[in-house]
C-alpha cells in the first residue's frame, strides 16, 4: 500500500459517510466520472470497515477484471526473466488468479497457511505508525481501487494490483515475511518522526525498490518494480548503488515516476543481515547518530 503520504489523493467524508477521493487534475481518471464513482465507492467501502471484520467484498467491474488480467498476463513472462527466486517461490505457493481480482479476504485465506499474513484495508492514505506498525502483527494495509485502464503499465498510486501482485507475492514466502515483521518491530520501537522515516526511507529502497545479484543477474525483489509491467523492464538501466543502510534511510526520491537510483544487494541472506539487522535493532539512539553523519541526499 502506501509508502509515503505525498502521492496518495486526498479523501473527504460527506456528511451521510460517504467518501469523496480528490483525484488531481493530471490523475489519468480525473476527466472519467465513471471511475472517480468507483473510487469514491471502494474508500467508503474501506473506511466503513473496523478492525476484527473481514475485509469488505469489492464488487469489481468487468473492466477492472480487465485491468487486472493485462497486468497479470504481461508480467508473467517479466517475473520469470527479472523476480528474484524468493519471490517466484511465493508467487508459486499462493497461485494468483490471472484472469480476475480476488478479493482481499481470500487472498488473506490463501496466506494463512504460508506466512499468516492478512490484508487490512485502506481508504487511502494510512498514517506511516499504522502502516508500518502493524507488519509486526503480521497484517498488511492495502487499497481495493484498481490503476485507470489508460495506464495499466505503470502508476505512482499503489492499487490493488500492487498490494496484491507485487507484495502479495512477497507475503506468501516466510523469508520475506520476517523482513516485513521486523520493519514493523522497528516501526513501533522508535518515536520520533525523524526516526520512523528514516526507517520508512530504508524499507522504499528495499522491500519496495530493492533489486539483488542472483548468479550474475540482477534481478528485483522490490514489489513496487514487480507490479509494473513499465517498471520492470526498465530497472537495470538505472543508477544502481551498494545496498547502504545511511544512505537508503537519508535518500529523497520521487514518488511519481520510474525510480533511477536503486540500491542492490549481493544477495538475499545480505538483505536478512544488513536490512533485517537494522530494523532488528535500530533505535531512536542509533538512528539520531547516523543522520548526525550522514547528510541528507537531495
Ligand atoms: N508503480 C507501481 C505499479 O505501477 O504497480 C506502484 C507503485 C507503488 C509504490
Ligand atoms: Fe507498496
Amino acid at each position: 500500500m502506501f509508502e509515503e503520504a505525498q502521492y496518495f489523493a486526498p479523501v473527504t467524508a460527506d456528511d451521510d459517510g460517504s467518501l469523496k477521493v480528490h483525484l488531481g487534475a493530471d490523475h489519468p481518471g480525473f476527466a472519467d466520472p465513471a471511475y472517480r464513482a468507483r473510487r469514491d465507492a471502494l474508500a467508503t467501502l474501506a473506511h466503513n470497515w473496523r478492525p476484527g471484520q473481514p475485509c469488505p467484498t469489492a464488487e469489481y467491474t468487468d473492466e477492472e477484471h480487465g485491468v487486472w488480467r493485462v497486468v497479470s498476463e504481461a508480467l508473467v513472462t517479466k517475473h520469470r526473466a527479472y523476480a528474484c527466486r524468493e519471490f517466484l517461490d511465493g508467487k508459486e505457493s499462493l497461485g494468483l488468479p490471472i484472469d480476475r481480482i480476488p478479493q482481499l479476504e481470500e487472498v488473506s485465506g490463501w496466506l494463512a497457511p504460508l506466512t499468516g499474513f492478512r490484508y487490512r484495508p485502506a481508504a487511502g492514505v494510512v498514517p506511516l505508525d499504522d502502516f508500518y506498525g502493524v507488519l509486526a502483527d503480521k497484517e498488511f494495509f492495502s487499497t481495493q481501487y484498481v490503476r485507470h485502464h489508460s495506464v495499466p503499465l505503470y502508476t505512482p498510486e499503489p492499487d490493488v494490483l500492487h498490494e496484491v501482485v507485487g507484495h502479495g507475492n512477497t507475503l506468501a514466502n516466510p523469508r520475506f515475511t520476517a523482513l516485513y515483521e521486523l520493519a514493523g518491530q522497528a516501526a513501533r520501537r522508535v518515536q520520533t518522526t525523524e526516526a520512523l522515516r528514516f526507517v520508512s526511507k530504508v524499507f522504499w529502497f528495499t522491500l519496495e525498490f530493492g533489486v539483488l545479484w542472483e548468479s550474475g543477474e540482477l534481478k528485483a525483489y522490490g514489489a513496487g518494480i514487480l507490479s509494473s509491467p513499465g517498471e520492470i523492464e526498465a530497472f537495470r538501466g538505472m543508477t544502481i548503488r551498494p545496498l547502504d543502510i545511511a544512505a537508503m534511510g537519508t535518500q529523497e526520491y520521487d514518488i511519481t515516476d520510474y525510480q533511477d537510483l536503486l540500491y542492490v544487494a549481493e544477495s538475499f541472506s545480505q538483505i536478512e543481515d544488513v536490512v533485517g539487522g537494522f530494523w532488528a535493532e535500530c533505535t531512536d539512539d542509533s538512528i539520531a547518530r547516523i543522520l548526525a553523519r550522514t547528510p541528507v541526499h537531495a
